[in-house]
């Protein structure tokens, strides 16, 4: 290692010869020693989609300095790495560029892996998994069958949401805005057979242990909270006023009851269809509503439509007649799929009502006596009115009230609603996990048994299109079961969110004969888990789910995965544009980009290096494909190395928050590290200091000390603490600048120096390992740094041998004196009198009192 300690700093030569180093001597491989405490520290896996972006190196490098900072400590540290290989992306490259999706997947793997190495990445590689593989789902193959077994997996047939793009459902969590969250074309409603997986059963767990996850962000939670949607009601029958029954409602507002002067159902309820059998128009409207969004967004923004059913229910307290309408606002996936309509009080009610001229009626009033505003519905709690024996009555009153007088003549229950759906995971993709399940002759889906096990997804196939090639593949489709019955498979696959529910407790456990063995429980959970926040609530959500589906079926022993969590911040870049003929912007990527920067490298000015020609400079947003506004980290690794790349993204910002890249700031990085080289080898070059005498060191060289132990201090609480490693980093580079200040020509400098330099390497070394790793045999140590201890602080160094007392004369400040640490009251008292702007302002005057607050403050008051 010494010997790479060149006259130059070359990443580009020495960061390859440190990897090697780590590699050959299996540096990372994880042992599980029982007698250290274990540290499982997990960043989000990447889809392999070509190239590492710079929210993969952020997002890596964050995990990789917390994983080397922990080894430090002596804990037991496992780092695992894999590819989230499956999806759509793959299918997309193969249509394009007629490559199998296998194929393609595969060598993306090899270039990222590389890339990762290349970056210094201290992972364990022998633990590395594709989810591509069909050792690793096969075992989702097996729990889904086990699952299948308990009744959390079923067929239905229900209205999903179908991207009309990607010819595959969605589940509601991939629906944005009413789009689908990859194709970004709206969402279509259609009726079909899927497979879901009773997320639902585990609904009130998901939400309560939320309360005990203290170690996720506030923003995680709230969005699980919000998604979970829990809602007490009560479900009430309306009997029909054909005596064909009843029609049920849920409802959070009993308090309203009163008030309700119709019913609305969804276009896709029984009823509405009953009715439109022998009414074409009616049909009509039910068809129009197909192409509707089922995003609640969306159904609040838009026009209240609707159609008379001609059909009437009975109010359960006033025994009236009610007309029931079909509304396109109303979703057959939530509740019962029909709603009482209180157009007073809910908005969307009203504006129905309004449309239609169907009658409004209030029956709560503010609770201080005011008037509602005229226009709009009135949906805050108050005091119910107009409504007989219930007047007066607030609304926890009311609700119970009217739910007991309904329950005591069976017309309504108590209910608990969620506005979490069950998990939609069936695709109608190609490249995902086959479902394993098959159908007999009588239709009915069976799963496949444990011995038939993986479904092994063909991988040479012939591409034609969207459309999945496994149904038109006889030799995939056909089968035969050990009885001899001929059955057909299953073609669809799993959504790919599958496969990353659990990939955390397989990486616990490489090479086991089952899904997970006893080693899960010795890793799991994941002390801490990093990645983007806008996997909240689908990622996140299922991960949780399916891990206590695991542990309900004996395979771990955690309740949740997670311990902590850290949502890392988007990387951010100006965008460069043109404004395109066809009204669109055009935008250009930094690299081909050339930008003239103000001192404080922000850009003034740009222009395409390819014509010359200026480019307008656009807003600071996250870098994306869509923006062009990406910056390879290939790029800046192969000119500047890897340590810089890594120093920069910690630097930049604190890992929670947004990074704005600046490459003069990169630049900076780098001759960070050229400075802290050319440090560390000139005091090298002059051999062994002597050792240590603390006792006999300068005023000067106390106060050196002093910064580097009170440096080690803020290092470690940053870090350790508070993930501020941008706080770290920047107290280092002072100390750093202060030892390049230190005059070290005599016995003692030295040894101060090097003990300084010792303990900024050490410091950085998990930030920028490759050097601190050439750097440390530099300063004389044979143990490479990966082995050493995290610094300690020297308490007695932090001692100070003199402080600092604000003198003031009247109460105004005239001065700062230095005493002894141990100085007493007279000795303040002569110290700050003694003080030449002091006495400016004592001349001639007499000191009537002197106050002195230790280690503080010396007040002198004085009179004419
Ligand atoms: C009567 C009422 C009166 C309502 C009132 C609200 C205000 P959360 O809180 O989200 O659970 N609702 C029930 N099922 C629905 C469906 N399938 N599609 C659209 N809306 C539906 O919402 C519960 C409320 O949403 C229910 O309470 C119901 O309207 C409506 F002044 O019933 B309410």
């Amino acid at each position: 290692m010494q010997t790479l300690l060149t006259e130059r700093y070359e990443p580009a030569a020495i960061e390859p010869a440190v990897q090697e180093f780590w590699s050959q001597n299996e540096v990372f491989k994880v042992t599980e020693d029982p007698d250290r405490e274990k540290f499982y520290c997990l960043c989000m896996f990447p889809y392999p989609s070509g190239r590492l972006h710079m929210g993969h190196v952020r997002n890596y490098t964050i995990g990789d300095v917390i994983s080397r900072y922990q080894r430090m400590l002596g804990k037991n540290v496992m780092q695992p790495m894999g590819w989230d290989a499956f999806g759509l992306p793959a299918e997309n490259a193969a249509i394009e560029n007629k490559i199998p999706p296998a194929e393609w997947t595969r060598s993306n793997i090899e270039y990222m892996r590389a890339q990762l190495e290349r970056l210094g990445f201290a992972y364990d590689w022998d633990r590395e998994l594709a989810t591509c593989e069909p050792d690793y789902y096969r075992w989702e193959q097996w729990f889904f069958a086990r699952l299948f077994e308990k009744g959390l997996v079923y067929r239905d047939t229900a209205v999903v949401n179908w991207d009309p793009i990607e010819q595959t459902v969605l589940a509601n969590e991939q629906v944005i805005d009413g789009c689908g969250w990859r194709s970004g074309a709206p969402v279509e409603r259609r009726e079909l057979p899927q497979w879901y997986l009773r997320i639902t059963a585990y609904a009130d767990e998901l939400l309560e242990e939320l309360d005990r996850m203290d170690h996720w962000p506030e923003a995680v939670k709230t969005m699980q909270r919000n998604w979970i949607g829990r809602s007490e009601g009560l479900s009430i029958k309306f009997s029909l006023a054909n005596g064909a029954g009843d029609l049920e409602v849920f409802t959070t507002r009993p308090d309203t009851l009163m008030g309700a002067t119709y019913m609305a159902v969804a276009p896709e309820h029984p009823l509405a269809r009953e009715a439109a059998a022998s009414n074409p128009e009616l049909q009509g409207f039910i068809d129009s509503c197909r192409s509707q969004s089922t995003s609640e967004a969306v159904l609040e923004k838009m026009e209240k439509r609707g159609m008379a059913l001609g059909l009437d229910v009975t109010h359960p307290l006033t025994g009236d007649p009610m007309p029931v309408w079909v509304a396109n606002f109303v979703l057959m996936g939530y509740g019962t799929g029909a709603v009482m309509s209180v157009p007073a009080h809910d908005q969307r009610d009203y504006e129905f009502a309004e449309t239609y001229g169907l009658p409004i009626r209030q029956v709560v009033a503010p609770v201080d006596g005011s008037e509602i505003a005229a226009g709009e519905a009135f949906t805050d709690y108050g005091l119910v009115i107009n409504s007989g024996e219930f007047d007066g009555l607030e609304f926890k009153a009311a609700f119970d009230a009217i739910a007991a007088r309904l329950e005591s003549e069976s017309k309504a229950e108590r209910r608990v609603q969620y506005r979490l759906r069950d998990w939609l995971v069936s695709r109608q993709r190609y490249w995902g996990c086959p479902i394993p399940v098959v159908y007999g002759e009588d239709g009915q889906p069976v799963p496949e048994a444990d011995e038939r096990l993986p479904v092994v997804l063909p991988e040479d196939i012939e591409w034609e299109g969207v459309v999945s090639p496994l149904r038109d593949m006889p030799e995939f489709l056909n089968t035969t079961l050990s009885d001899g019955s001929k059955v057909r498979r299953e073609t669809d696959t799993f959504d790919t969110f599958f496969e990353s529910s659990w990939y955390f407790s397989r990486f616990a456990c490489p090479g086991a004969d089952g899904m997970v063995d006893e080693r899960v429980d010795y890793w799991m959970p994941v002390d801490i888990y990093i990645g983007g926040i806008e996997h909240a609530v689908l990622h996140l959500l299922y991960a949780r789910f399916f891990h206590k589906a695991m542990r309900d079926a004996g395979l771990v022993k955690s309740d949740e995965p997670f311990s902590r969590m850290l949502t890392q911040g988007m990387v951010c870049k100006e965008t460069y544009f043109r404004d395109a003929e066809n009204g669109r912007k055009q935008y250009f990527n930094p690299s081909d980009v050339e930008v003239e920067t103000d001192d404080k490298g922000r850009a003034i000015s740009a222009r395409l290096s390819a014509d010359g020609q200026p480019v307008e400079i656009g807003a600071v947003e996250k870098m994306s494909k869509s923006k062009n506004n990406g910056v390879d980290p290939q790029t800046l690794i192969d000119r500047y190395g890897a340590d810089t790349v890594r120093l920069y993204t910690m630097f930049a910002a604190p890992p929670d928050q947004s990074l704005e890249w600046s490459d003069s700031a990169v630049e900076g990085a780098f001759r960070f590290l050229k400075s802290l080289w050319r440090l560390t080898r000139e005091h090298a070059a002059g051999g062994t200091p002597p050792a240590l005498e603390v006792g006999s060191l300068s005023g000067e060289l106390k106060t050196v000390r002093r910064h580097i132990h009170e440096t080690i201090d803020k290092v470690s609480d940053d870090i350790s603490r508070r993930y501020k490693f941008n706080t770290a980093i920047a107290a280092v580079m002072e100390l750093v600048n202060h030892l390049n200040r230190l005059d070290a020509s005599d016995g003692q400098a030295l040894a101060v120096k090097q003990e300084g330099l010792e303990a900024v390497v050490l410091l950085l070394s998990p930030i920028v390992p490759h050097a601190c790793a050439v750097l440390w045999a530099g300063l004389g140590h044979e143990d490479p740094v990966t082995d050493v201890s995290w610094p300690r602080v020297d308490d007695s160094a932090l001692v100070r041998d003199e402080i600092e007392l604000v003198v003031q004369v009247n109460g105004r400040k005239r001065a700062v004196i230095s005493v002894a640490a141990d100085a007493d009251k007279p000795d303040c008292e002569a110290a700050a009198l003694a003080d030449a702007n002091v006495k400016r302002f004592t001349a001639g005057k007499t000191v009537r009192k002197i106050i002195v607050v230790p280690k503080k403050l010396v007040n002198i008051v004085v009179a004419e």
